[in-house]
Formats: structure tokens, C-alpha cells, sequence
């Protein structure tokens, strides 16, 4: 009897027609071949992996992609459930039927001529009760090999699906790079995702947004656990003790650097866990347990650099794993390397390709990396990895911190009063838009949990379901809300952000350790200025107090906004999230 997987298979080769089928076994002469491969192919008229200087960056290999090819594309993508109403105003919908009908057809013989790659893989460390298993089919080999990267691809996960019929099925195909052929379509009913027409990160390593967060949300609804856009870190004290966070946070705020913090605070250290992704468990003793299904970074280019990240750029010229890529990066010829705005402070280097392939001229204004080009690259080369991370069980989770790119409104940190506060706190997180994400610049954003573009159902069900796991947990963590980016009157930034946000951390623990006492407000608590620890920080009383300050006529105007937001859900929305608005709005009406 054929196993589900081969059955699979069978129906993927009949129905995509490719010359060869080829099933992946996750070792590292397999991703040596692979790469070799991609060294000789010529797709969409580039060779798809070219060499780069392996002194500088070892293991490291130079990708380009479709120039119409380089982002996520959320108006192509689809929440295809039962009613358009369980997708919920927050996704585009399609009847499924129709939307499988429609992939199937552009499906058909896209695969002539190419080899189709089977990638079996598990998202989450292997042992671990938590973690799912997986296989996707693709038709490009920078995919399979980028997923090598990004998950646990290989023979084990064969092993855990066995004779099991119970895996997550993603199908990609490139087809031919087409925006206006391009799908990405999740059935969360069915686990299943297809996906045509892109090679982006987003929507075609399907493991990445479209499992772990779009069709993971909706199993966590229905199973009882939350699938998260959020960063996990272990912050380590000088005593030794180390504390457990989770973060989410709009793009642009600065997610995958608190990730890898180095504290300016003496005797603190902190521990990555996990950059993008947190699948969260009530666990032992009734407390909230998170584990990084993912198994590697994808993350942006430009902005990376010793000043900003130097942990990153040891991971990204660490030697473990192989291979490391990069995407739509230029390429300096001086010596092979990438390069990207913010890499160095130094002068732009004499010799650039651009992301295009065209020699860059300094002169033309634009940059010569794509502002969203990116590395792919293992967890496992982090220097701060923590011990944990692969630990079946996940790490205890002491607080949540939310956050948002505010020059106005939101104080520099404040703590909810309780676990349904602090939902209701996470779901009015805004964010002004920056020059990294479409549309005008400068404009709030309402992104709930940063899971807007991610939640995988109707998004006032998913407030109501974090809702009832605060009912179910017995021991929750504290949630915070941060804001890095107030702007004082001249434009400026008033607060250093940076490895000085290490002191917003410590106040956190030493509120969840309750050393300290904090002060009640409109919105909830917020620090003493005299509990911060702001030793070797030059910075004015004042500014500290306007940092803190709630401005009661900011709060009319963001109630206002919230409101509307809130009204696209209609019913939906938990009675307890419309209270606490109301009550807010009748505490700064005063
Ligand atoms: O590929 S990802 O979706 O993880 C990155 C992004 O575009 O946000
Ligand atoms: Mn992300």
C-alpha cells in the first residue's frame, strides 16, 4: 500500500507533468549538490545561485530574483474557507471550490521541463509534541534549498508522518513569474496552501507566513493554541536568572534587532530564540510555553550592520551551516561580496552591481540594494543562540511585549493592568508606515498582534480566542506595549532606542519579578522615572516625563481611529475589547 506521501506525490506528478521528481533527504551532500545545481541553471534568464567570496562570507551564495518578484503580495493572497465570513474582513476570500479550480488549471504541466522537488520537512525542533510536519512541492531549486534553511527539511520528517495521512501539504510552483498569475491561496480546513507565480520568501516558502502563522492561527483556534508573529528571547540577568519574552511588532520597528540585543545595561545578556515566528502552548503548570517553529533567519538587508546588528553580521559570516543566500542584495566586485545601504558607514563602494545586475551609479538616487532584499540563513549560526531553543517542551513565557513606530500618543512603555487589558492593548497597536512598506508614508496603520496580513480567520475570532486562553492558563505572563519612536516638537527621536531599549527591558522584569512599583494612568501602568535604570544615559528629566505623558486629546483622536477600526469587524469583536474602549473613552473624556 502506498503511504499518503506517495500518494501525494503521484498526484502532484500527474498533475504538474515535471521531467523529474526528485525527494529531498535534508543532508548536506544533497544541499551541496543542490547548490551546484543552481550554479549551472538559468532561470527566468539569470543564473539562479552564483558563488560568493567564501573568505568574507562562507557558505554564501548570491541570488536574484524577477525585479517583479521582491515582497509578499497581499492583494494576491486568499483565505479560501467555507464562508467569506470565518476569513473575516481582514483577508481576501474565495470559495474554495472556485479557488482550487482556478490552481489546478494554472497548475497543469507547469512542471514540463523542469524537476519537481519534494521537501518533507517539520516545522519545530523534531521531539517536541508542538511541532507539525510538512511537505511542500516546488519547482524551483533556490526554494527547496532556502528551505533547507528555514526548516527542519529531511528524512526524520518522512519518518514522523509514517503511514499518517495528518501533514500539512504546501504546493508551489514558479509557473512563469507572472503578477498577474500569481496566487497564493490557503484552505485552513483542508491544511493545504497553493502558491503560483512568486519565488518571495512569503509566498513561496510555504512553511514560513503562510503555514506557520495564516493556517497555524487557525489550528491554534481550533486546538487551543496561538500561532504568533513575534520575536522569543531569554533575557538573562546578572544573577544568572533568565526571563522569558515574546514580541510582536509592526515591520520597521526594529523586530529582528531586539531579537539579537546586545543590553547596554552591565551583567544583562540576551538569548535568541526565535526572530519572526512563536507558536505558544499552555504547558506545565498551567503557564504559556513558546517554541520558534522555524529553524533560520529571513530577514532584511539593508539597515543590517555592525552598529545596528552586530550579532547578525557574526551569523551571517559564520561558518556551521550550509548554505547561506542573499537575495536582490548588490554585489561589490571589489571582492565578491554582498553589499547594502547601512552595511558600513564607510563610502559607497567604487564597483556595485545593482539588484537589477546593472552597474550602480551613486548619482542615480536609488539605492543599490532592493530595500526589501534579504539573507537566508541558519539559526544554528547565531552566536546567541540560546540553549534552549531546541528544547521539546519550549521556554516558560513571563511577558509579552507589543509594540509600534508612534512619534506621538503611546508612551515610551506601559503595562496592562491584567491579561484581557493587555489583549485589548494588542489589538489596537498602529504603526506608521515607513518608506520600506507601500502606500503614504507617515500614516498609522492598525496592525492587532502585528498579525494582520497573518491571522488566518476572522480576526474578532482570534481576539475572542486570546480572550479565552487567558481563561484557560492558569499562570500568564504580563503584556507590555513599547513605543521606541516618539518624536519631540523639532522631529527628533527623544528616545536612543537601541541597545539603550535594554533598560525598558530590565524595567519589564523587575515589573514581572514585582521589584517594582509603577504608576496607574488612563491606559494602564507605567513607570516611575526613578524605577528606570538610565545609569550612563545622558538624557533630560523632561524629556523622560514627556516620553511617559498621556496626552488626553492624542487618546480622543487614536479612541476615534480604533473606533473605526473596530467597526470593520462589526459583531465580531468580544464584548470585553468594545468595553474596555469604552471605558477608555470615557477616562480621557474627563
Ligand atoms: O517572507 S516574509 O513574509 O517572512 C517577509 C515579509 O515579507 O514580511
Ligand atoms: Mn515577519
Amino acid at each position: 500500500m502506498l503511504t499518503h506521501i506517495e500518494l501525494f506525490i503521484n498526484e502532484m506528478r500527474e498533475l504538474f507533468l515535471p521531467d523529474e521528481v526528485y525527494v529531498m533527504d535534508g543532508t548536506q551532500e544533497e544541499a551541496e549538490k543542490l547548490v551546484s545545481l543552481a550554479e549551472k541553471s538559468v532561470v527566468d534568464e539569470k543564473v539562479v545561485l552564483k558563488k560568493l567570496n567564501g573568505q568574507e562570507y562562507p557558505n554564501s551564495y548570491y541570488h536574484r530574483s524577477n525585479p517583479n518578484d521582491v515582497a509578499r503580495t497581499e492583494h494576491l493572497t486568499f483565505v479560501c474557507t467555507p464562508t467569506k465570513e470565518e476569513a473575516g474582513p481582514n483577508n481576501n476570500w474565495l470559495d474554495p471550490i472556485e479557488a482550487k479550480n482556478k490552481m489546478n488549471s494554472i497548475f497543469k504541466v507547469a512542471m514540463k521541463g523542469r524537476t519537481m522537488y519534494v521537501i518533507p520537512f517539520i516545522m519545530g525542533t523534531p521531539k517536541s509534541k508542538y511541532a507539525k510536519n510538512c511537505v511542500q512541492i516546488t519547482d524551483s531549486v533556490y526554494v527547496a534549498l532556502s528551505m533547507r534553511v528555514m526548516s527542519r527539511v529531511g528524512k526524520q520528517a518522512i519518518e514522523r508522518i509514517g503511514t499518517s495521512s495528518g501533514f500539512f501539504r504546501g504546493i508551489h510552483s514558479m509557473g512563469d513569474i507572472n503578477p498577474d498569475r500569481r496566487f497564493i491561496m490557503h484552505f485552513p480546513q483542508e491544511n493545504l496552501v497553493m502558491s503560483f507565480g512568486s519565488g518571495y520568501g512569503g509566498n513561496a516558502l510555504l512553511g514560513k507566513k503562510c503555514y506557520s502563522l495564516r493556517i497555524g492561527s487557525y489550528l491554534g483556534y481550533k486546538e487551543g493554541w496561538l500561532a504568533e508573529h513575534m520575536i522569543i528571547i531569554g533575557v538573562q540577568a546578572p544573577n544568572g536568572k533568565i526571563t522569558y519574552l515574546l514580541g510582536a511588532f509592526p515591520s520597521a520597528c526594529g523586530k529582528t534587532n531586539l531579537a539579537m540585543l546586545e543590553p547596554v545595561l552591565k551583567g544583562y545578556k540576551v538569548w535568541t530564540l526565535g526572530d519572526d515566528i512563536a507558536w505558544i502552548n499552555i504547558g506545565e503548570e498551567g503557564q504559556l510555553y513558546a517554541i520558534n517553529p522555524e529553524a533560520g533567519f529571513f530577514g532584511v538587508a539593508p539597515g543590517t550592520g555592525i552598529k545596528t546588528n552586530p550579532i547578525m553580521m557574526e551569523t551571517l559570516k559564520n561558518d556551521k551551516f550550509f548554505p547561506t543566500l542573499f537575495t536582490n542584495t548588490a554585489v561589490d566586485n571589489s571582492n565578491n561580496t554582498p553589499w547594502w545601504e547601512g552595511l558600513t558607514d564607510d563610502e559607497i563602494p567604487s564597483d556595485l552591481t545593482d539588484w537589477q545586475g546593472r552597474k550602480y551609479d551613486k548619482n542615480s538616487g536609488q539605492p543599490a540594494a532592493h530595500p526589501n532584499s534579504r539573507f537566508t540563513v541558519s539559526i544554528y549560526n547565531c552566536p546567541t543562540l540560546s540553549p534552549e531553543y531546541d528544547n521539546p517542551k519550549g521556554v516558560p513565557i513571563s511577558g509579552i511585549i507589543f509594540g509600534g513606530r508612534r512619534k506621538s500618543t503611546i508612551p515610551l512603555v506601559y503595562e496592562a493592568k491584567d491579561w484581557n487589558s493587555g489583549v485589548f492593548t494588542a489589538s489596537i497597536i498602529g504603526s506608521e508606515t515607513t518608506a520600506a512598506a507601500s502606500g503614504q508614508v507617515g500614516t498609522v496603520r492598525r496592525d492587532p498582534m502585528a498579525m494582520l496580513p497573518f491571522c488566518g480567520y476572522n480576526m474578532g475570532d482570534y481576539f475572542q480566542h486570546w480572550l479565552n486562553i487567558g481563561k484557560k492558563a492558569k499562570k500568564l505572563p504580563k503584556i507590555f506595549m513599547v513605543n521606541w519612536f516618539r518624536k519631540d516638537d523639532d522631529g527628533k527621536f527623544m528616545w536612543p532606542g537601541f541597545r539603550d531599549n535594554s533598560r525598558i527591558i530590565k524595567w519589564i522584569i523587575d515589573r514581572i519579578e514585582c521589584k517594582v512599583d509603577a504608576a496607574e494612568c488612563e491606559i494602564g501602568l507605567l513607570p516611575k522615572i526613578d524605577s528606570l535604570d538610565l545609569t550612563g544615559l545622558d538624557i533630560d528629566k523632561e524629556v523622560l516625563e514627556k516620553l511617559l505623558k498621556i496626552d488626553k486629546n492624542d487618546w480622543k483622536k487614536e479612541i476615534e481611529m480604533i473606533e473605526e477600526f473596530y467597526a470593520k469587524f462589526g459583531d465580531k469583536i468580544p464584548k470585553e475589547l468594545k468595553d474596555y474602549l469604552l471605558e477608555l473613552k470615557n477616562k480621557v473624556a474627563l
